[in-house]
């Protein structure tokens, strides 16, 4: 019967031995847990980063392909600027017209480059220029700005210049400008000329009927009373003037002496 109480202390000291060992283990654990979460988060941050440097590379795209679009709009229209003129050169100027059809109007005039050598130049309302040569008609008259209109209908105006004189007439050339290139106006391969006025026994012309056609006008006095004379009509292909038609016969003094006149719009001669 006294053996009781030892067994049950014997009992109650086990059972305290194996609770202390759980205690030691569960504490050797916990910092093994604790390791883990640093390295979990650490990508995730690195993700995060990734997203937001995409965005800044879509931005600069869109803006560089704005600047490419803006430079090509504005670079065909300007034509380059001509030399500048030295000082004293001598100049004719007054004459105008929208010469590259952009509806301001452009100044024209011509200037001695050196001695027999004459030049006509355009300066446009938009900046730049364009230049040529002018094969003249006679050394002693100096070539002049007549102004433009617009011969062939394709919104340019053509520009008129004297190009030489006779006794009692002036002699009219036409340049076509286009693509910053002047050039003077043909028929059958050479420049053509128009005269206009009148001389003993003649008289002659040009007509713009704004049409797509010029006429050069023309009578020759067969006796005192009468002319024989007409028009010969002309179509603008480019800078090249197409020979279509020529009407002509019997004219009274006063029917051939209206044909005496340059009628294109409202152009003058100087
Ligand atoms: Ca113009
Ligand atoms: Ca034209």
């Amino acid at each position: 019967m006294k053996r009781l109480p030892v067994l049950v202390l014997l009992a109650v000291s086990v059972v305290a031995g194996c609770a202390g060992n759980q205690e030691t283990s569960t504490t050797v654990e916990a910092p093994t847990t604790t390791n883990v979460a640093p390295i979990s988060s650490t990508p995730g941050t690195t993700a995060v980063a990734g997203t937001a440097n995409s965005q800044p590379e879509t931005t600069t795209t869109t803006s560089g392909s704005t600047t490419t679009t803006s430079t090509s709009t504005t670079s065909p229209t300007l034509c380059p600027q001509p030399v500048e003129l030295a000082e004293g050169t001598l100049i004719f100027a007054g004459g105008s017209g929208d010469l590259d059809g952009d509806g301001l109007s452009d100044e024209l005039f011509t200037y001695q480059a050196g001695e027999n050598d004459w030049r006509v130049r355009v300066t446009f309302a938009d900046g730049g220029g364009a230049d040529a040569g002018i094969a003249q008609s006679d050394d002693l008259t100096p070539p002049r700005p007549i102004g433009g209109f617009d011969v062939d209908g394709d919104g340019a105006e053509e520009a008129f210049l004297t190009v030489g004189a006779g006794a009692s007439t002036t002699l009219v050339g036409l340049f076509d400008i286009s693509a910053c290139v002047v050039q003077r106006i043909t028929t059958g391969g050479v420049a053509a000329v128009f005269s206009v006025g009148a001389s003993l026994g003649a008289e002659s012309g040009l007509i713009c009927p704004g049409d797509g056609t010029l006429r050069r006008n023309f009578a020759q006095r067969v006796d005192q009373d009468s002319f024989e004379g007409g028009y010969e009509e002309f179509s603008v292909d480019g800078t090249n003037l197409i020979p279509i038609e020529t009407v002509s016969g019997l004219l009274t003094s006063a029917e051939a002496a209206q044909l005496a006149t340059l009628d294109c719009g409202g152009l003058t001669l100087p």
